[in-house]
């Protein structure tokens, strides 16, 4: 009996000893000192032994209990410690390495020089007017006192959907609606897409962007549209920036003007940007045409208006220094994240 006990408490010593997890050390406890274990096994079989022998054979299996369980103990500690050790080293996340950056997105060349625009004339108090881009021949042509036969209409300028229907061609039929619908005072912006059946090149698209603008009211003459446009530019451009009128012809105004700005790059000496001239040309303008005023209902005798447009395409080169206006349209990110 007693050696049999020394082999049972030698062998679950050493295997205490060379257990590896604390799953494997349960399974030691439960073989050795479980309920049906070899330790239990020995205290059950005490019967056979002599009486005067029990008290002296059970202190040896209790004292053997006691050192495994202690170094089942010891060794459970031990490896909960490593094992804790292991996981947190694996678990361990470096928080010094730097993010991953996505890409951002960017607003469009042509979006970022419009709003620029807008905000000018928005904080001169110019509200923003939008209208439809499939529009009546009547609103983009007779209202605007462009008569049947006039080569604006030619086939090759506009894109006809039917007889009456056109891609507008410009964002007045937007103004004309306006007056329609209003009365004055009139102070808007009307900016968009607008089509033309141009043959394309660097300087020409079929579809470019305009704003327009149209005041109406009692007593507004030309110094008005000389001084909104002086603003205007002034705020796009640079305090230094001068504004220069050549008298020009459009059906919708009279008398109209072409606005020249100093260039911003040169400030008028003559560059790349500028193509050697010292002036940007962007702007056409005019005192409103009075028969447009009255085909739009409103009386010319009581009212006058100006009114211009721009060209967003022009402004945006001019601001970016991109020399072909098809670069605007092709949408090619390896051209537009340049900006
Ligand atoms: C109404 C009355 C008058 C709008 C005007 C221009 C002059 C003009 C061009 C500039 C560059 C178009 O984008 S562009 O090619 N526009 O020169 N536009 S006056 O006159 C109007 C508009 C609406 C009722």
């Amino acid at each position: 009996m007693n050696e049999k006990l020394s082999i049972i408490r030698e062998e679950a010593l050493a295997a205490v000893k060379a257990a590896s997890s604390t799953a494997e050390l349960n399974d030691i406890r439960v073989r050795v000192l479980g309920k049906k274990g070899e330790l239990t096994a020995i205290l059950r079989s005490m019967g056979s032994l002599a009486p005067e022998d029990r008290p002296k054979v059970g202190q040896m299996v209790n004292e053997a209990r006691a050192e495994i369980e202690s170094a089942v103990e010891a060794r459970t500690a031990a490896l909960a410690a490593q094992e804790r050790d292991a996981r947190l080293k694996a678990e361990a996340l470096d928080v010094t390495i730097p993010g991953k950056k996505r890409p951002l997105g960017k607003l469009h060349p042509l979006t970022q020089t419009y709003y620029e625009m807008r905000d000018i004339f928005v904080g001169m108090g110019f509200t923003v007017a939008e209208g439809p881009e499939v529009e009546y021949d009547k609103y983009n042509f007779t209202m605007l006192n462009i008569p049947k036969d006039h080569p604006a209409r030619d086939m090759q300028d506009t894109f006809y959907v039917n007889d009456d229907i056109v891609l507008r061609t410009h964002t007045s039929p937007v103004q004309v609606r306006t007056m329609l619908s209003q009365k004055p005072p009139i102070r808007i912006i009307s900016p968009g897409r607008v089509y033309r059946s141009d043959d394309v090149d660097a300087t020409h698209s079929p579809i470019f962007n305009q704003i327009e603008g149209l005041v109406i009211d009692k007593g507004v003459t030309m110094a008005d549209l000389r001084g909104v446009l002086d603003v205007f530019a002034k705020e796009l451009y640079g305090e230094h920036t001068k504004t220069r009128l050549r008298p020009s012809y459009f059906p919708f105004t009279e008398p109209s003007a072409e606005v020249d700005l100093s260039c911003m790059a040169c400030g008028g000496k003559g560059c790349r940007i500028c193509k050697g001239s010292g002036w940007i040309e962007i702007l056409g303008s005019g005192m409103v045409n009075p028969k447009v005023l009255e085909m739009c209902g409103i009386d010319p005798e009581v009212y006058s208006g100006f009114a211009f447009g721009i060209g967003i395409d022009r402004v945006c080169n001019a601001k970016f220094g991109i020399s072909d206006i098809r670069l605007l349209y092709e949408n090619d990110l390896r051209f537009l994240s340049q900006f």
